[in-house]
This record gives structure tokens, sequence and C-alpha cells, in this order.
């Protein structure tokens, strides 16, 4: 079977998810190292791959999928052992990919009070209360819950944790999740199911602390 390739940076959001789901479920990547993604995405063959341009990117075997949500649920539906990730049965499926449209949407919030910190530009306070709004949104979905869709850890739940670890690199918006109890518990509880999510949170905030200072180094040389 020829390798699966993913167009990767380590504190890429959207690519840690691929990441955390790839290793849960044991199917290895073999990944290309992405540092100037506008360039190196923008080369007519990677065009090919995947006209959005973005990464993550995956080629399995001559199929390309973009999005990381999709490359996720395809990556459970194709090479799972089983379905507890991304249920099979479409009443249970739904309300996995209810969770992951929802934190498409809140990820795009979160992403435009991260913005600042790269462009210069003062943070709007009507962005930090969509984030907090879709934080309240959270805590309810997750009252008396274990997890984000039915009773088992699914691709919602790693979706969502990484998509809210983006936040603790902002901390001049005082935007705070574990303010929630219900998401304090929950992240508690994502980050801490099995070894291998843990050490992909950990690559993940490390890098993005990385990508961070050089920014700001590279800025304050120009
Ligand atoms: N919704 C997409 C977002 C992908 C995305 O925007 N990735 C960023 C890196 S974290 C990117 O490639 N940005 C480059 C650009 O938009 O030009 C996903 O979940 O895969």
């Amino acid at each position: 079977m020829a390798p699966l390739i993913l167009y990767n940076h380590d504190a890429s959001p959207p690519c840690c998810l691929v990441r955390i789901v790839a290793d849960e479920i044991g199917v290895d990547l073999e990944k290309v190292h992405v540092v100037d993604i506008e360039k190196e995405m923008g080369t007519p063959e990677r065009l090919q791959i995947n006209p959005q341009r973005t990464i993550p990117a995956l080629v399995d075997n001559g199929l390309n999928i973009a999005e990381s949500r999709a490359i996720v649920t395809y990556l459970v539906s194709k090479y799972a052992k089983d379905d507890s990730l991304y249920p099979k049965d479409v009443q249970k499926r739904v309300l996995v990919d209810q969770r992951l449209f929802f934190d498409q949407d809140f990820y795009n919030r979160i992403l435009n009070t991260m913005t600042p910190t790269f462009s210069g530009a003062p943070l709007s306070q009507s962005d930090v209360d969509k984030v907090n709004d879709g934080l309240d949104t959270l805590n309810r979905m997750l009252e008396g819950k274990q997890w984000l869709a039915g009773d088992k850890i699914t691709v919602a739940d790693y979706a969502t944790t990484v998509s809210l670890a983006a936040l603790e690199f902002n901390p001049k918006s005082g935007i705070n999740p574990a303010r929630h109890s219900n998401i304090a518990q929950w992240i508690s509880r994502v980050e801490g199911s099995s070894a291998k999510v843990a050490e992909n949170m950990k690559i993940y905030r490390k890098a993005i602390k990385t990508y961070i200072e050089d920014f700001k180094k590279q800025k304050s040389q120009k």
C-alpha cells in the first residue's frame, strides 16, 4: 500500500486534528512539512491536490482530500478497526457531524481573535464576544455529558479541543474557556483520554509557541 501523505505543519490546528485521529486509529502518515503555505501549496502540482491551497491536505493512493474534518471522518471510515470515533449508524453519526459543523464555525470565530496577533490590528470586542457566545453554547452542549456527541469520545471531541487550545496563545483577548466548568472538565477528559492525544497536544502547543515567538522576532528585526 502506498503511504498516506499529509501536508502538515505542527503548529496548524487542523493538521493537529488529523495527526491525533491518525495516531488514535493506528494509521501511519508520511508528513510533508510545509513552511510557507501560500508558496508551497500554490504550485500547479499541489493545487491539483488541494485547490483551496491550505493544509492539511491528504493524499491516499491517488485520492486527494482537503478540510481536516473531512479527512478525519474519511480516515476513521476507511481505516479504523471499529466505528466508535465516527459511528456508521446514521442517527449517531449525525450528532457527530452536527458538532463538527459547529466546531468549524467556532474555530473561525477563534481565528478572528487570533488574527490581530499577526496583523497588529486592534482586537475587536465584537469578535471576542462571538467566541464567548460560542463558549456559552459549548458549555450548554456539555451539560450532564461526558462527550460532545453520544456516549463515547468521537472526532468531534478532538476537533473542538484542538480549536480551543489556540485560545491559550492569545491571553490579551481575556477569553478563558476554563471559566466554564463543563468545558474545563471535558478538556481534561479529552486530553487525558490517551497518551497519544496528550503527546499530540504537547507537540502542537510547543509548535504554536515557537511559531508566534519566531513571528514576533522577525517582525522586530524589520
Ligand atoms: N477548514 C480548513 C482550514 C484549513 C486552513 O485554513 N489551514 C491553514 C493553516 S492552519 C492554511 O492553510 N492557511 C493558509 C491560507 O489560508 O492561505 C481545515 O479544517 O482543514
